[in-house]
């Protein structure tokens, strides 16, 4: 789905600001008919869930309603007039004045609604929306619903960040002419020292179409006619980490002499695979060192911010960090694009986060329920999650900062059933973009031996939490357990490992002389033992903590204020851990640790 962008062709006017805001159980049915009964006013783009102080909207289970005018410009006459959500979370319904006029399943992912025959240019509608929260055992993320003894419906999920909703990101009108642009895919590839860029479009309706590439000091560096080609960039510059470089593709739809209607998009050359066990980026062996992250921040829970965007950018930069997973969703369209302007490299995962519901035995005593049966993970999320695959395949295909597809976070992959479930799902993806290598984060109960479809993705990526989960405070106990697991699976798979998450909760502020959870001074050490470790794996590609800043969690008795594996605080201070990431990171600038020193510490490896 094309980003909407304001061209000489195409207009655009944000409906961000102020809407009013309802929840379902304090309005009369079917709100979208008049004007909203509320005197609240909600922020957009925000997760509406902290901006109240109100215990009921914060634990709000079910549909809540946002509703603004908005006036259709009124030099729209002729034009195709669409509305664009980036996104709503989990689930939403849009009405024009009495119309429905589009829904959407899925929280992260935008959608669009035609309303070339419902509005008229010059004059107001009213725009409702209804924004449901609800997770079950068929929406990804899964949840589960309960009734609580009050009589009230009560929301549990399979993950710890809390369960923000709302309209979180922006909300735009724009117009388009009738005839115009309505994809476009780009592929790159180099050929010594000529990039290669392969581009298809698609239009509305059959009609001529143009492209050129232009570098960055504006010179036109190639150019093509028809919908598909392939344009030949002559001693191209690559779009590299840490030295990002856009050409801009213009596209030019025609009828007969005239342009009918123009797009542009950013364009790196580079190319991604996965050689033996090495991941390359332009030919070049990668390691990736960053962090997952949360769209997360105080009051505005998952609302996009550009001020926390460029400051966590900027602190990506500090520490060292080439790189991030959008851990657990796709992140706002913004994100990627601000990554593929500064070089910053990105795993790009579904919301398929908590498919393993072996987390839900633990404290609660519960018994443990099958992960995949018709009762729990079936074949309705299944076909949810192919949904949101190609929504996001759709969205971010081309974005060069995206090196990689993230299927699932942590799904329970020791189980029966879990080979079913994900093996489409994989090739699924490979067939929407055969450029880009998969991978799917590992939960710490799957292991090397019992483990179901790791020879499915090409990068193993591991959550592993030795030290903290697992023999809690006693590091030298973890060292051994961490590098006999890591060496199980180079040993079983030979294909690249990379840590996709290890971290320890830290409280900013406490400290201790002797090693003691929770303090600053033994997540420093923690990490220090885990990088021990991966620097003996040769495999080894890359090492992700978790996580970058505290972020927040539902209630839970281990989460205090929320979580607090941050390398940074939620309000984005530095623990003293992001310092000695920074010594490690920025001396490493994206190489794996010397050989000399594999060698060196195999060789100790070898003596434990
Ligand atoms: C995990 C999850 C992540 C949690 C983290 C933790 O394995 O993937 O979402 O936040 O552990 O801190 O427990």
């Amino acid at each position: 789905m094309l980003k909407p962008l304001a061209t000489a062709t195409r207009d655009l006017v944000s409906l961000d600001g102020l809407w009013a805001f309802a929840l379902d159980t304090r309005v009369g049915p079917e709100p979208w008919r008049s004007r909203l009964e509320t005197r609240l006013e909600a922020a957009v783009p925000a997760s509406y869930n902290d901006l109240f102080a109100d215990q009921e909207i914060h634990d709000h289970v079910g549909l809540v309603w946002y509703q603004r005018t908005v006036r259709v410009p009124r030099g729209w006459y002729g034009e195709r007039i669409v509305l664009r959500f980036d996104a709503a979370t989990h689930a939403a319904s849009v009405y024009v004045n009495d119309t429905l006029v589009a829904t959407h399943d899925g929280g992260y992912t935008p959608f669009e609604a035609d309303l070339t025959e419902v509005v008229a240019p010059g004059a107001e509608f009213r725009l409702t929306v209804s924004v449901d929260n609800r997770l079950t055992n068929v929406t990804i993320p899964p949840g589960k619903l309960t009734v609580g003894p009050d009589g009230k419906e009560r929301q549990s999920y399979f993950h710890d960040f809390y369960n923000y909703a709302g309209l979180a990101r922006s909300v735009r009108l724009y117009s388009t002419p009738p005839t115009h642009l309505t994809d476009v895919t780009v592929t790159t590839d180099i050929d010594g020292s000529t990039g290669l860029v392969a581009y298809r479009l698609a239009t509305s309706e059959p009609a001529p179409a143009s492209v050129r590439l232009v570098d960055e000091t504006g010179v036109v560096v190639a150019s093509c006619e028809g919908h598909a080609g392939t344009l030949r960039v002559e001693d191209s510059v690559l779009w590299r980490p840490g030295a990002a470089y856009l050409y801009r593709l213009e596209i030019e739809v025609h009828d007969g002499w005239q342009t009918v209607d123009t797009y542009e998009l950013p364009v790196g050359i580079r190319t991604v695979a996965v050689r033996g066990d090495q991941f390359l980026i332009n030919g070049e062996p990668f390691y990736f060192t960053g962090f997952g992250k949360h769209e997360d921040s105080a009051v505005r829970g998952k609302g996009h911010d550009n001020a926390y965007l460029v400051h966590d950018f900027r602190l990506l930069d500090w520490t060292g960090a080439n790189s991030f997973r959008t851990s657990h969703y796709p992140y706002a369209e913004e994100v990627l694009e601000f990554a593929d302007r500064h070089g910053i490299v990105v795993i790009d995962e579904t919301a398929a986060v908590g498919l393993n519901l072996a987390v839900e035995g633990g404290l609660t005593g519960a018994p443990p329920r099958p992960t995949f049966s018709p009762e729990t993970i079936n074949s309705q999320t299944q076909a949810a999650h192919a949904q949101h695959l190609r929504e996001l395949i759709d969205r971010d295909k081309n974005h060069p900062s995206v090196v990689m597809w993230c299927v699932a976070n942590e799904p329970s992959t020791n189980e029966d059933g879990a080979r079913e479930y994900f093996e489409p799902l994989i090739t699924l993806t490979r067939e929407l973009d055969p450029t880009r290598p998969v991978t799917m984060t590992t939960v710490i109960f799957a292991t090397a031996e019992n483990d179901r479809t790791a020879d499915l993705v090409d990068v193993i990526s591991l959550n592993r939490y030795y030290g903290w989960y697992v023999a809690t405070g006693d590091l030298a106990a973890a060292e051994q357990m961490l590098e006999a697991d890591l060496r199980g699976w180079a040993a079983k798979y030979g294909k690249p490992i990379m840590m996709s998450e290890y971290g320890a909760d830290t409280i900013s502020g406490l400290h201790s002389v002797t090693a003691t959870p929770w303090t600053e001074e033994f997540q420093a050490d923690f990490l220090a033992m885990n990088h021990r470790v991966f620097d003996r794996i040769p495999s080894f590609v890359g090492e992700h903590v978790w996580n970058f800043a505290d972020f927040g969690t539902g209630p839970a008795i281990h989460r205090v204020d929320g979580n607090k594996k941050g390398v940074f605080t939620r309000d984005r201070k530095p623990k003293a851990a992001a310092f000695a990431l920074r010594e490690r990171w920025r001396g490493l600038r994206g190489r794996k640790p010397a050989p000399e020193v594999l060698r060196e510490s195999e060789l100790s490896a070898s003596l434990l």
